[in-house]
């Protein structure tokens, strides 16, 4: 598994050889692997050696360490397509996965100056604040916060956002919905991202912020959401020239 004659580094033969076992199954998420002591013993290499390859492993979201019990196998991380104005609930759904979604907050609030410009309503019109956790098989991924126009998305109710908001729209409001402006940014989580996702606080997130509009142009959405960033990816294709 380490060839010393090769110039190959071994700190990367060995990262590459632990990669190889969590891809073909070896190793699978929530498994230890062995300790820096094991893998410099069996390899006959340093233990920094080994150190180095699982920290590298580590800030790649291959690995993670928790205090006092070892080194573990992370899940695999959602691979999140940036093209295509989809919902949470397609998303999960078209993975095999099941969305559900745990209300935190739903009320209708006077818009602020802020979510009033970015919906294009009157300052103190009336506003829907929701705050979901939305959960894949039931695993916490990200906690976002939708505003919409109540004179807009008229009906919306606590039932309707257990569910999917982008149905209700489009199958119950008929309205069409047509294009976004996305904007992702990293953060760390706050105390409250901690508690609802049940992560540390400080965990590395993705922030996004997304302002959705209806085919005439119209806002219809404001939302702010704190992903995790241990559980996805996000990818574009590109082309040089259109
Ligand atoms: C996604 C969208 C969010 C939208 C929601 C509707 C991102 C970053 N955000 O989470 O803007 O409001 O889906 O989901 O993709 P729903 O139809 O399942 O309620």
């Amino acid at each position: 598994m380490i060839d010393k004659s090769s110039p190959i580094p071994f700190y990367y033969q060995l990262e590459s050889f632990i990669k190889d076992q969590i891809n073909s199954g070896n190793l699978v998420p929530g498994d230890t692997i062995p300790s820096e002591r094991e893998y410099a013993e069996a390899y006959g290499i340093s233990r920094m050696t080994v150190r180095q390859a699982i920290n590298a492993l580590v800030t790649e979201g291959l690995l993670y360490r928790k205090k006092g019990s070892g080194t573990f196998v992370a899940n695999k991380k959602i691979e999140q397509p940036l093209q295509g104005l989809t919902s949470f609930t397609e998303d999960m759904k078209k993975r095999g996965m099941n969305p559900t979604s745990e209300l935190i907050h739903f009320e209708i609030v006077p818009a602020s100056i802020n979510i009033a410009d970015e919906l294009h309503i009157k300052e103190h019109a009336p506003v829907y604040e929701i705050k979901r956790i939305r959960l894949a098989d039931g695993e916490p991924m990200a906690l976002e916060t939708n505003y919409l126009s109540a004179n807009l998305v008229k009906g919306l109710t606590e039932e309707v956002v257990n569910t999917s908001i982008y149905a209700y729209i489009e199958e119950k409001l008929n309205l069409e919905i047509a294009h976004a402006d996305q904007m992702i940014e990293s953060i760390q989580a706050s105390s409250e991202d901690a508690r609802l996702l049940k992560i540390n606080k400080d965990h590395p997130m993705l922030y996004i912020k997304r302002n959705t509009f209806l085919q005439d142009g119209t806002p219809l959405e404001l939302v702010k959401s704190h992903y995790r960033g241990d559980r996805y990816k996000f990818y574009i294709k590109m082309k040089r020239f259109e």
